[in-house]
């Protein structure tokens, strides 16, 4: 096997180094047309006097605003809203026995990956904190060749067919007629889909759970979602699923918490995951493998083709076999995170296809996109989707080339280029599909093991929390609450009943509805008009009836950690500077950010005399926008209970189930709050101490701030 060459960088730097090639550093450089001809004025156009019409010889002016005027390119069809960022991934232990992929192969191996992380429904400029899906793509650079881990944060997805993909986004995107509303699933056309195709069901599980409002980017699962296969070098399949895990867990907001998040900072996601990478917090992942025999693929009650089934890991182990660590911005949004261009069909050998028809829809899709939103063939020329293994072939020409290909011969077979450049055989890299036998008949139809749409739909429902269950809850309320159409709303609980029947029954009471005895056949008119008309939904016996992986709750691998997290400390002028340091320090040495919201920004004078910077003022701070909040200690802190913000940003820390401390003079402070300490002695995330100072405060706060949430709470709200 070919080891990578020491001798070149590797990881991020690697890629760095392909893209520094096209890179502008323009310091110390004059201004210059795109000819490189030196501009004299850059803020006059030449005219005919100085009071005069512009002259079309102006060839500077017409250069830079033709230039404006294409600066736009069409935003993705899907997925248009992302943040990406470099880094690389480092495998663990070699899985040679599954797998002829040299980067799965070599654990001295770092390999270089861009990853962008988007939600589907919204346009570029949309919230992101969306009630969506959350796309987690990974481009490998590997050394032979780009492979490209298209997934998402949940590992199921609405639809078994690709057929009916441009039918879901149609319907789940800002409706044609008034484009109203945007990065919103909340709409009649939406729920209408829905409530006409029961194969969705399990997905829009996860879509109404707290999955879908992520706390951060870097606080989320990923998943291949598809079955694929692994290939070794005695060509033996094996079906393989992909995970990605979090190291700091896997978290979310609350549904109020998102929308209010979305009017302070649309950008809470975007920002969080550049500023992590700025502060050196670089966001980090452990990549899971399911591995499962060729021999057992009809062993398990659901089809492993059929993307609305996952693979429970109680079934199936998760094997950890590396890490990603993305440790690097992009240089320039559009440049990278814009123009890249990932496909699902980009493999490497050692990774095949399996059947899925959703997957095989998608193989078709990537590139072809590419070629209306980036405008040509060669997008695969543009740095950021360069590989970084040697690329030959006689492919030629077309808008925008960038190489110059010399030599006359740009076909094969050749004689007069020596038969160059030549094919690889199986033993020199060259890839060679998985010979699956294949002996069928042609259809338009769709396996009967893909017929049950509601069990793994329950064992989800069934393996929720009953706090996350009472959020599916009310986001199913939330959702068909905003349909208009009563027979859409009475569709889907129709659905829901066969998922969970006091689910259904618990969203029926919060529209003021009820949940019809029987099914109601969607209007049909005519062959079509029913996505799966070939079949009845049927409900498989299964063996599990709760995944604990499955809760964000029950599955808290690492997530006690402070790490990153964000604390508002609500000061004054008078605030104890004893105080606020002392706790600052313990915060900061747990990995934690505390930022100084004060009245004004600048600074503010401590009751000791210090001067302490202001982070943030009142007017643009918001509860939301921080993981707990602290009231230090301080004669001046008084001074906050005439400033309205305050009352409210502990409220709602407090309706949000997050940590609250106070010190000293601060605890009075809650007494004008919903925290109010004598009225809730059972929670635990409302801390305080009288006294300035206590011994272990800082490291109690540290312990019971890392609970995160405090759900019993909720019941008081
Ligand atoms: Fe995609 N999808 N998709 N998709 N998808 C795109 O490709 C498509 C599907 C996913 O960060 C588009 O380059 C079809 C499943 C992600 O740039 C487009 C079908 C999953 C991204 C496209 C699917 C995904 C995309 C839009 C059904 C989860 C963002 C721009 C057959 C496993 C990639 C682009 C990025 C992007 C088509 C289904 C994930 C239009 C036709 C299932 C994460 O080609």
């Amino acid at each position: 096997m070919k080891k990578t060459d020491k001798t070149n960088p590797t990881g991020s730097d690697a890629k760095q180094q392909d893209l520094n090639l096209n890179k502008s550093d323009a310091s110390d450089q004059f201004l210059t047309t795109n000819q490189g001809v030196k501009i004299n004025d850059n803020n006059n156009s030449l005219k005919a006097g100085e009071r005069g019409p512009s002259l079309l010889e102006d060839f500077i002016l017409r250069e830079k605003i033709t230039h404006f005027d294409h600066e736009r390119i069409p935003e993705r069809i899907v997925h248009a809203r992302g943040s990406a960022a470099h880094g690389y991934f480092e495998l663990y232990k070699s899985l040679e026995q599954y797998t002829k992929a040299e980067f799965l192969n070599d654990t001295s191996i770092k390999t270089p990956v861009f990853v962008r992380f988007s939600t589907v429904a919204g346009s570029r400029g949309s919230t992101d904190l969306a009630r969506d899906v959350r796309g987690f793509s990974v481009k490998f650079y590997t050394q032979q060749g780009n492979y490209d881990l298209v997934g998402n944060n949940m590992p199921v997805f609405f639809i078994q067919d690709a057929m009916k993909f441009p039918d879901l986004i149609h319907a789940v995107k800002p409706e044609p007629h008034n484009e109203m509303p945007q990065a919103a699933s909340a709409h009649d056309t939406f729920w209408d889909f829905i409530s006409l195709m029961p194969e969705s069901m399990h997905m829009i599980m996860w879509a109404m759970s707290d999955r879908a409002i992520p706390r951060s980017l870097r606080m989320m699962e990923g998943f291949g979602v598809h079955t694929f296969r692994f290939i070794n070098s005695n060509n033996e399949s094996h079906f393989v699923k992909f995970h990605w895990k979090p190291k700091l867990g896997t978290h979310a907001v609350v549904w109020d918490e998102a929308q209010k998040i979305s009017g302070k900072n649309s950008d809470f996601h975007r920002q969080d995951l550049w500023e992590a990478i700025e502060t050196g917090n670089f966001p980090e992942w452990e990549l899971g493998v399911q591995i499962i025999p060729e021999a057992d693929e009809h062993n398990f009650e659901f089809d492993l083709l059929d993307p609305t089934k996952l693979v429970p890991e109680e079934l199936v182990p998760v094997t950890i076999i590396g890490r990603m660590v993305l440790d690097k911005n992009p240089d320039n949004f559009f440049a990278e995170t814009e123009q890249v261009a990932f496909h699902p069909g980009h493999v490497v050998p050692g990774i095949d296809f399996t059947n899925d028809p959703l997957l095989q829809g998608r193989l078709f899709s990537y590139t072809d996109t590419q070629l209306s939103r980036l405008g040509s063939p060669n997008f695969h020329e543009i740095p950021i989707n360069r590989t970084v293994a040697p690329m030959h072939n006689n492919q030629r020409d077309g808008h925008m080339r960038q190489e110059v290909n010399t030599g006359r011969v740009a076909y094969h077979p050749n004689s007069l280029g020596g038969g160059c450049p030549f094919q690889a055989k199986i033993d020199e890299g060259g890839f060679v599909s998985f010979n699956e036998r294949i002996d069928a008949q042609k259809v338009r139809e769709r396996s009967t093991s893909f017929a049950d749409h509601f069990s793994q739909a329950t064992l989800f429902y069934n393996s929720q929390t009953p706090v996350e269950q009472n959020h599916i809850i009310k986001a199913l309320r939330f959702e068909l609450g905003k349909v208009e159409t009563t027979a859409i709303r009475e569709r889907t609980l129709g659905l829901l009943s066969k998922v969970d029947k006091t689910l259904a029954e618990k969203v029926a009471k919060g529209l003021g509805s009820t949940v019809p005895s029987t099914l109601e056949k969607p209007i049909n008119h005519g062959v079509g008009a029913d996505a799966n008309d070939n079949q009845e939904p049927t409900t498989v016996k299964q063996s599990l009836e709760s995944s604990d992986a499955l809760s964000m709750l029950k599955n808290k691998t690492l997530s006690n950690t402070i790490a990153t997290r964000q604390v508002a400390f609500l000061c004054a002028d008078g605030v104890s500077a004893a105080s606020v340091n002392a706790m600052k320090t313990a915060l900061e040495a747990a990995g934690a950010q505390a930022k100084i919201v004060a009245p004004h920004l600048g600074t503010i004078t401590a009751e000791e005399g210090d001067t302490i910077v202001v982070d943030q003022s009142y007017q643009i701070a918001a509860s939301v926008l921080f993981d707990a909040v602290f009231v230090p200690a301080g004669e001046g802190i008084l001074t906050l209970m005439d400033i309205p913000e305050v009352p409210e940003f502990i409220n709602d820390s407090f309706k949000h189930c997050k940590f609250i401390a106070a010190e000293g003079e601060g605890t009075d402070i809650l007494s004008i709050t919903n925290a109010k300490v004598k009225d809730h002695n059972a929670d635990e995330g409302v801390l305080t101490s009288e006294k300035k100072g206590e011994k272990n405060f800082a490291g109690t706060f540290i312990k019971m701030m890392g609970k995160h949430r405090f759900w019993e709470r909720e019941k008081l709200v």
